[in-house]
Protein backbone atom coordinates (compact mmCIF):
# COMPACT_ATOMS: atom_id res chain seq x y z
CA UNK A 1 0.00 0.00 0.00
CA UNK A 2 3.01 2.75 0.57
CA UNK A 3 3.53 4.99 -2.15
CA UNK A 4 -0.16 4.91 -2.99
CA UNK A 5 -1.32 7.61 -1.38
CA UNK A 6 -0.46 10.74 -3.66
CA UNK A 7 0.76 14.42 -2.05
CA UNK A 8 0.46 17.76 -4.59
CA UNK A 9 4.17 17.95 -4.52
CA UNK A 10 4.24 14.73 -6.76
CA UNK A 11 5.44 15.06 -10.02
CA UNK A 12 2.32 12.98 -11.05
CA UNK A 13 -0.14 14.20 -8.63
CA UNK A 14 -2.26 16.31 -10.85
CA UNK A 15 -2.92 13.54 -13.73
CA UNK A 16 -2.94 11.00 -10.80
CA UNK A 17 -6.13 13.25 -8.94
CA UNK A 18 -8.11 13.81 -12.61
CA UNK A 19 -8.19 9.99 -12.74
CA UNK A 20 -9.17 9.44 -9.47
CA UNK A 21 -11.88 12.08 -9.42
CA UNK A 22 -13.03 11.01 -12.74
CA UNK A 23 -13.19 7.23 -11.45
CA UNK A 24 -15.73 8.87 -8.85
CA UNK A 25 -17.53 10.90 -11.36
CA UNK A 26 -18.31 6.78 -12.93
CA UNK A 27 -19.58 5.92 -9.72
CA UNK A 28 -16.51 3.40 -9.45
CA UNK A 29 -15.51 2.60 -5.56
CA UNK A 30 -12.04 3.06 -4.64
CA UNK A 31 -10.35 -0.06 -3.28
CA UNK A 32 -7.95 -0.39 -0.54
CA UNK A 33 -4.16 -0.46 -2.71
CA UNK A 34 -5.50 2.45 -5.74
CA UNK A 35 -4.01 5.29 -5.67
CA UNK A 36 -5.62 8.29 -3.53
CA UNK A 37 -4.75 11.45 -2.52
CA UNK A 38 -3.62 11.30 1.24
CA UNK A 39 -5.95 14.01 1.97
CA UNK A 40 -8.60 11.70 1.09
CA UNK A 41 -7.00 8.77 3.07
CA UNK A 42 -6.69 11.05 5.99
CA UNK A 43 -10.20 12.20 5.98
CA UNK A 44 -11.40 8.50 5.60
CA UNK A 45 -9.05 7.48 8.67
CA UNK A 46 -10.61 10.38 10.81
CA UNK A 47 -14.37 9.72 10.12
CA UNK A 48 -13.97 5.90 9.44
CA UNK A 49 -11.97 5.66 13.11
CA UNK A 50 -14.53 8.15 14.76
CA UNK A 51 -17.54 6.04 13.64
CA UNK A 52 -16.01 2.90 15.21
CA UNK A 53 -15.28 4.11 18.40
CA UNK A 54 -18.49 5.74 18.33
CA UNK A 55 -19.63 2.16 18.08
CA UNK A 56 -17.83 1.05 20.79
CA UNK A 57 -18.67 3.51 23.28
CA UNK A 58 -22.18 3.50 22.07
CA UNK A 59 -22.38 0.14 23.70
CA UNK A 60 -21.95 1.61 27.50
CA UNK A 61 -25.10 3.74 27.57
CA UNK A 62 -27.39 0.92 26.82
CA UNK A 63 -25.06 -1.76 28.53
CA UNK A 64 -26.13 0.09 31.58
CA UNK A 65 -29.50 -0.84 31.15
CA UNK A 66 -29.03 -5.13 30.22
CA UNK A 67 -29.60 -6.07 33.82
CA UNK A 68 -32.49 -4.20 34.85
CA UNK A 69 -34.42 -4.88 31.20
CA UNK A 70 -38.27 -5.28 32.37
CA UNK A 71 -38.88 -8.59 30.80
CA UNK A 72 -36.49 -11.55 29.31
CA UNK A 73 -37.81 -10.54 25.68
CA UNK A 74 -36.58 -6.80 26.30
CA UNK A 75 -33.41 -8.00 27.72
CA UNK A 76 -32.79 -10.74 24.64
CA UNK A 77 -33.04 -7.83 22.18
CA UNK A 78 -31.01 -5.33 24.34
CA UNK A 79 -28.28 -7.93 24.34
CA UNK A 80 -28.13 -8.39 20.98
CA UNK A 81 -28.44 -4.48 20.31
CA UNK A 82 -25.36 -4.03 22.38
CA UNK A 83 -23.32 -7.21 20.65
CA UNK A 84 -24.24 -5.54 17.32
CA UNK A 85 -22.58 -2.43 18.04
CA UNK A 86 -19.36 -4.49 18.99
CA UNK A 87 -19.56 -5.99 15.60
CA UNK A 88 -19.90 -2.42 13.97
CA UNK A 89 -17.08 -1.18 15.23
CA UNK A 90 -15.05 -4.22 14.49
CA UNK A 91 -16.16 -3.66 10.89
CA UNK A 92 -14.99 -0.07 10.84
CA UNK A 93 -11.52 -0.80 12.63
CA UNK A 94 -11.06 -3.50 9.67
CA UNK A 95 -12.15 -0.62 7.11
CA UNK A 96 -10.03 1.56 8.43
CA UNK A 97 -7.15 -0.64 8.41
CA UNK A 98 -7.44 -0.81 4.68
CA UNK A 99 -5.70 2.84 4.82
CA UNK A 100 -2.64 1.93 6.61
CA UNK A 101 -3.53 2.72 10.23
CA UNK A 102 -3.07 0.29 12.91
CA UNK A 103 -5.63 -0.98 15.48
CA UNK A 104 -3.40 0.00 18.48
CA UNK A 105 -3.25 3.54 16.73
CA UNK A 106 -6.78 4.18 16.81
CA UNK A 107 -7.39 2.67 20.37
CA UNK A 108 -4.41 4.63 21.52
CA UNK A 109 -5.75 7.60 19.98
CA UNK A 110 -9.58 6.82 21.68
CA UNK A 111 -7.63 5.86 25.24
CA UNK A 112 -5.05 8.87 25.32
CA UNK A 113 -8.92 11.27 24.72
CA UNK A 114 -7.03 12.58 21.28
CA UNK A 115 -9.80 11.21 19.52
CA UNK A 116 -13.03 12.23 18.60
CA UNK A 117 -16.45 9.55 19.27
CA UNK A 118 -19.40 10.71 18.16
CA UNK A 119 -21.70 13.42 20.79
CA UNK A 120 -24.60 12.06 21.49
CA UNK A 121 -23.05 9.25 23.77
CA UNK A 122 -21.83 11.45 25.91
CA UNK A 123 -25.39 11.94 28.05
CA UNK A 124 -26.54 9.70 30.55
CA UNK A 125 -29.58 7.01 29.72
CA UNK A 126 -31.63 7.43 33.23
CA UNK A 127 -34.89 5.53 32.96
CA UNK A 128 -35.33 2.40 31.04
CA UNK A 129 -37.24 4.52 28.19
CA UNK A 130 -34.06 5.67 27.63
CA UNK A 131 -33.47 2.81 25.90
CA UNK A 132 -36.47 2.82 23.51
CA UNK A 133 -36.01 6.46 22.61
CA UNK A 134 -31.88 5.66 21.74
CA UNK A 135 -33.05 2.80 19.43
CA UNK A 136 -35.91 5.41 17.41
CA UNK A 137 -33.84 8.21 17.45
CA UNK A 138 -30.24 7.58 18.06
CA UNK A 139 -30.20 4.78 15.41
CA UNK A 140 -33.04 6.38 13.33
CA UNK A 141 -30.43 9.41 12.83
CA UNK A 142 -27.66 7.19 12.66
CA UNK A 143 -29.49 5.42 9.77
CA UNK A 144 -30.14 8.66 7.76
CA UNK A 145 -26.42 9.30 8.10
CA UNK A 146 -25.29 5.76 7.19
CA UNK A 147 -27.63 5.04 4.60
CA UNK A 148 -26.32 8.00 2.64
CA UNK A 149 -22.44 6.88 3.56
CA UNK A 150 -23.23 3.47 2.16
CA UNK A 151 -22.79 5.35 -0.92
CA UNK A 152 -19.53 6.41 -0.37
CA UNK A 153 -16.64 5.62 -3.06
CA UNK A 154 -14.43 4.22 -0.79
CA UNK A 155 -15.35 0.75 -0.92
CA UNK A 156 -14.91 -1.32 2.48
CA UNK A 157 -16.66 1.67 4.26
CA UNK A 158 -19.59 1.77 1.49
CA UNK A 159 -19.78 -2.09 1.88
CA UNK A 160 -19.61 -1.84 5.92
CA UNK A 161 -22.49 0.43 6.28
CA UNK A 162 -24.84 -1.91 3.80
CA UNK A 163 -24.51 -4.69 6.49
CA UNK A 164 -24.46 -2.09 9.34
CA UNK A 165 -27.71 -0.22 8.13
CA UNK A 166 -29.38 -3.42 7.84
CA UNK A 167 -29.29 -4.30 11.84
CA UNK A 168 -29.52 -0.89 12.93
CA UNK A 169 -33.09 -0.69 11.08
CA UNK A 170 -34.02 -3.57 13.47
CA UNK A 171 -32.27 -1.15 16.24
CA UNK A 172 -34.37 1.60 15.40
CA UNK A 173 -37.55 -0.86 15.22
CA UNK A 174 -37.35 -2.42 18.41
CA UNK A 175 -37.04 1.20 19.82
CA UNK A 176 -39.88 2.58 18.07
CA UNK A 177 -42.11 -0.01 19.01
CA UNK A 178 -41.28 0.22 22.67
CA UNK A 179 -41.28 4.17 22.91
CA UNK A 180 -45.03 3.91 21.18
CA UNK A 181 -46.03 0.93 23.78
CA UNK A 182 -45.06 3.48 26.60
CA UNK A 183 -46.20 6.55 25.01
CA UNK A 184 -50.41 4.53 24.96
CA UNK A 185 -49.14 2.91 28.47
CA UNK A 186 -50.02 4.08 32.42
CA UNK A 187 -49.70 8.00 32.84
CA UNK A 188 -46.34 6.91 34.68
CA UNK A 189 -44.81 5.29 31.65
CA UNK A 190 -46.60 7.88 28.87
CA UNK A 191 -44.37 10.43 31.30
CA UNK A 192 -41.42 8.25 31.44
CA UNK A 193 -41.55 8.43 27.54
CA UNK A 194 -41.88 11.90 27.05
CA UNK A 195 -39.42 13.12 29.52
CA UNK A 196 -36.29 10.69 27.65
CA UNK A 197 -37.83 12.16 24.08
CA UNK A 198 -37.49 15.94 25.96
CA UNK A 199 -33.46 14.64 26.86
CA UNK A 200 -32.66 13.00 23.83
CA UNK A 201 -34.49 15.28 20.94
CA UNK A 202 -31.62 18.25 20.64
CA UNK A 203 -28.57 15.50 21.44
CA UNK A 204 -30.02 13.59 18.26
CA UNK A 205 -30.19 16.22 16.02
CA UNK A 206 -26.62 18.00 16.95
CA UNK A 207 -25.16 14.38 16.72
CA UNK A 208 -25.67 14.60 12.80
CA UNK A 209 -22.95 17.50 13.12
CA UNK A 210 -22.67 21.35 13.05
CA UNK A 211 -24.21 23.32 10.31
CA UNK A 212 -22.97 23.45 7.05
CA UNK A 213 -21.64 26.53 7.71
CA UNK A 214 -19.70 25.66 10.19
CA UNK A 215 -18.92 21.93 8.97
CA UNK A 216 -15.36 22.49 7.41
CA UNK A 217 -14.79 19.17 6.70
CA UNK A 218 -18.08 18.79 4.22
CA UNK A 219 -16.95 20.36 0.56
CA UNK A 220 -14.06 18.04 0.30
CA UNK A 221 -16.34 14.90 1.87
CA UNK A 222 -18.79 15.97 -0.59
CA UNK A 223 -16.14 16.45 -3.50
CA UNK A 224 -14.71 12.82 -3.09
CA UNK A 225 -17.86 11.45 -2.72
CA UNK A 226 -17.09 9.99 0.76
CA UNK A 227 -20.61 12.12 1.82
CA UNK A 228 -23.32 12.36 -0.49
CA UNK A 229 -25.21 14.51 1.33
CA UNK A 230 -24.59 17.05 3.43
CA UNK A 231 -25.20 17.39 7.96
CA UNK A 232 -28.54 19.38 7.23
CA UNK A 233 -29.64 17.89 4.52
CA UNK A 234 -29.62 14.84 6.51
CA UNK A 235 -30.69 16.48 9.70
CA UNK A 236 -33.97 17.33 7.51
CA UNK A 237 -34.64 13.87 6.28
CA UNK A 238 -34.44 12.79 10.26
CA UNK A 239 -36.76 15.60 11.37
CA UNK A 240 -39.03 15.37 8.68
CA UNK A 241 -39.31 11.50 9.53
CA UNK A 242 -39.38 11.45 13.11
CA UNK A 243 -41.02 14.75 13.87
CA UNK A 244 -44.91 13.65 12.64
CA UNK A 245 -44.05 10.13 13.89
CA UNK A 246 -43.55 11.25 17.41
CA UNK A 247 -46.26 13.48 17.50
CA UNK A 248 -48.50 11.19 16.03
CA UNK A 249 -47.70 8.79 18.79
CA UNK A 250 -49.53 11.36 21.56
CA UNK A 251 -45.82 12.39 22.31
CA UNK A 252 -44.48 16.55 22.11
CA UNK A 253 -41.26 18.02 21.02
CA UNK A 254 -39.47 20.01 23.09
CA UNK A 255 -38.88 22.71 20.35
CA UNK A 256 -41.36 25.90 20.52
CA UNK A 257 -40.45 26.33 16.83
CA UNK A 258 -40.80 23.14 15.37
CA UNK A 259 -43.62 23.41 12.71
CA UNK A 260 -44.43 22.12 9.28
CA UNK A 261 -43.34 24.52 6.45
CA UNK A 262 -46.43 23.02 3.51
CA UNK A 263 -43.99 25.59 0.91
CA UNK A 264 -41.10 22.98 1.49
CA UNK A 265 -42.73 20.06 2.65
CA UNK A 266 -39.95 20.43 5.68
CA UNK A 267 -40.43 20.23 9.15
CA UNK A 268 -38.36 23.52 10.39
CA UNK A 269 -36.79 23.33 13.53
CA UNK A 270 -35.89 26.03 16.41
CA UNK A 271 -32.67 27.12 16.99
CA UNK A 272 -29.58 24.12 17.94
CA UNK A 273 -27.49 24.76 21.12
CA UNK A 274 -24.13 24.40 19.60
CA UNK A 275 -22.65 26.06 22.57
CA UNK A 276 -23.69 22.80 24.26
CA UNK A 277 -22.97 20.60 21.14
CA UNK A 278 -19.01 22.00 21.24
CA UNK A 279 -18.68 21.40 25.08
CA UNK A 280 -19.42 17.82 24.27
CA UNK A 281 -17.37 17.49 21.53
CA UNK A 282 -14.42 19.45 23.09
CA UNK A 283 -14.62 16.79 25.94
CA UNK A 284 -17.60 18.66 28.53
CA UNK A 285 -20.39 16.97 27.99
CA UNK A 286 -22.16 14.89 31.04
CA UNK A 287 -20.99 11.89 30.44
CA UNK A 288 -17.36 12.16 28.73
CA UNK A 289 -15.10 11.21 31.64
CA UNK A 290 -17.33 7.92 32.81
CA UNK A 291 -17.14 7.00 28.94
CA UNK A 292 -13.59 7.33 28.70
CA UNK A 293 -12.77 5.87 32.18
CA UNK A 294 -14.74 2.65 31.10
CA UNK A 295 -13.59 2.08 27.89
CA UNK A 296 -9.58 2.69 29.60
CA UNK A 297 -11.23 0.09 32.11
CA UNK A 298 -12.11 -2.60 30.09
CA UNK A 299 -9.11 -2.19 27.77
CA UNK A 300 -6.56 -2.81 31.16
CA UNK A 301 -8.82 -5.52 31.96
CA UNK A 302 -8.74 -7.42 28.52
CA UNK A 303 -4.45 -7.04 28.46
CA UNK A 304 -4.77 -11.09 29.06
CA UNK A 305 -6.70 -11.75 26.26
CA UNK A 306 -4.56 -10.31 23.96
CA UNK A 307 -1.29 -11.40 25.69
CA UNK A 308 -3.11 -14.79 25.25
CA UNK A 309 -4.00 -14.52 21.42
CA UNK A 310 -0.14 -13.38 21.23
CA UNK A 311 0.96 -16.00 22.61
CA UNK A 312 -1.17 -18.76 20.84
CA UNK A 313 -0.37 -17.00 17.48
CA UNK A 314 3.34 -17.30 18.23
CA UNK A 315 3.18 -20.97 19.54
CA UNK A 316 1.21 -21.57 15.97
CA UNK A 317 3.94 -20.08 13.96
CA UNK A 318 6.61 -22.04 16.02
CA UNK A 319 4.58 -25.45 15.38
CA UNK A 320 4.17 -24.34 11.43
CA UNK A 321 7.80 -23.72 11.03
CA UNK A 322 8.39 -26.75 12.47
CA UNK A 323 6.15 -29.40 10.80
N1 LIG B 1 -19.75 14.16 17.72
O1 LIG B 1 -16.73 19.18 9.52
P1 LIG B 1 -17.71 18.41 10.34
C1 LIG B 1 -24.29 5.32 15.98
C2 LIG B 1 -16.69 16.97 14.73
S1 LIG B 1 -22.90 5.76 15.12
C3 LIG B 1 -18.44 14.43 17.87
O2 LIG B 1 -19.14 18.54 10.00
P2 LIG B 1 -17.72 15.73 9.35
C4 LIG B 1 -24.65 3.86 16.05
C5 LIG B 1 -16.03 16.42 13.48
O3 LIG B 1 -15.44 15.17 13.74
C6 LIG B 1 -22.75 7.51 15.35
N2 LIG B 1 -17.74 15.19 16.97
O4 LIG B 1 -17.30 16.86 10.37
C7 LIG B 1 -25.16 3.54 17.38
C8 LIG B 1 -15.05 17.53 13.13
O5 LIG B 1 -13.89 17.43 13.94
P3 LIG B 1 -12.47 16.87 13.35
C9 LIG B 1 -21.53 8.00 14.75
C10 LIG B 1 -18.42 15.66 15.90
O6 LIG B 1 -16.86 14.57 9.61
C11 LIG B 1 -26.47 3.80 17.71
C12 LIG B 1 -15.78 18.78 13.59
O7 LIG B 1 -16.78 18.37 14.51
N3 LIG B 1 -21.67 8.08 13.33
O8 LIG B 1 -24.89 6.19 16.46
C13 LIG B 1 -19.78 15.39 15.69
O9 LIG B 1 -17.79 16.28 7.97
C14 LIG B 1 -26.96 3.49 18.98
C15 LIG B 1 -16.43 19.53 12.42
O10 LIG B 1 -17.53 18.79 11.89
C16 LIG B 1 -20.62 8.39 12.56
O11 LIG B 1 -19.52 8.60 13.02
C17 LIG B 1 -20.45 14.61 16.66
N4 LIG B 1 -21.76 14.33 16.56
O12 LIG B 1 -19.24 15.40 9.75
C18 LIG B 1 -24.34 2.94 18.33
C19 LIG B 1 -20.90 8.42 11.08
N5 LIG B 1 -20.16 16.00 14.55
O13 LIG B 1 -12.62 15.41 13.10
C20 LIG B 1 -24.83 2.62 19.60
C21 LIG B 1 -19.68 8.81 10.28
C22 LIG B 1 -19.06 16.62 14.06
O14 LIG B 1 -12.20 17.61 12.06
C23 LIG B 1 -26.15 2.91 19.92
N6 LIG B 1 -19.37 10.20 10.44
N7 LIG B 1 -18.04 16.43 14.89
O15 LIG B 1 -11.50 17.18 14.45
C24 LIG B 1 -19.96 11.20 9.76
O16 LIG B 1 -20.88 11.00 8.98
C25 LIG B 1 -19.42 12.59 9.94
O17 LIG B 1 -18.14 12.48 10.52
C26 LIG B 1 -20.31 13.51 10.82
C27 LIG B 1 -19.58 14.85 11.00
C28 LIG B 1 -21.65 13.77 10.10
C29 LIG B 1 -20.57 12.92 12.19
Amino acid sequence: MPGKFGKPTDPDYEARLAEFEARIARGEKIEPGDWMPEEYRRQLVRMISQHAHSEVVGMLPEGAWITRAPSLKRKMILIAKVQDEAGHGQYLYHAAETLGVTREEMLEALLSGKAKYSSIFNYPTLTWADIGTIGWLVDGAAIKNQTMLAQCSYGPYSRAMVRICAEETFHHKQGKEMVITYAKGTPKQRAMAQDAINRWWWPALMMLGPHDSDSPNTPTLVKWGVKTKTNDEVRQEFINEHAPEILEAGLTLPDPGLRYDEATGNWVHGPINWDEFWAVVNGNGPMNKERLEARRRAHAEGAWVREALAAYAARRQQTAVAV
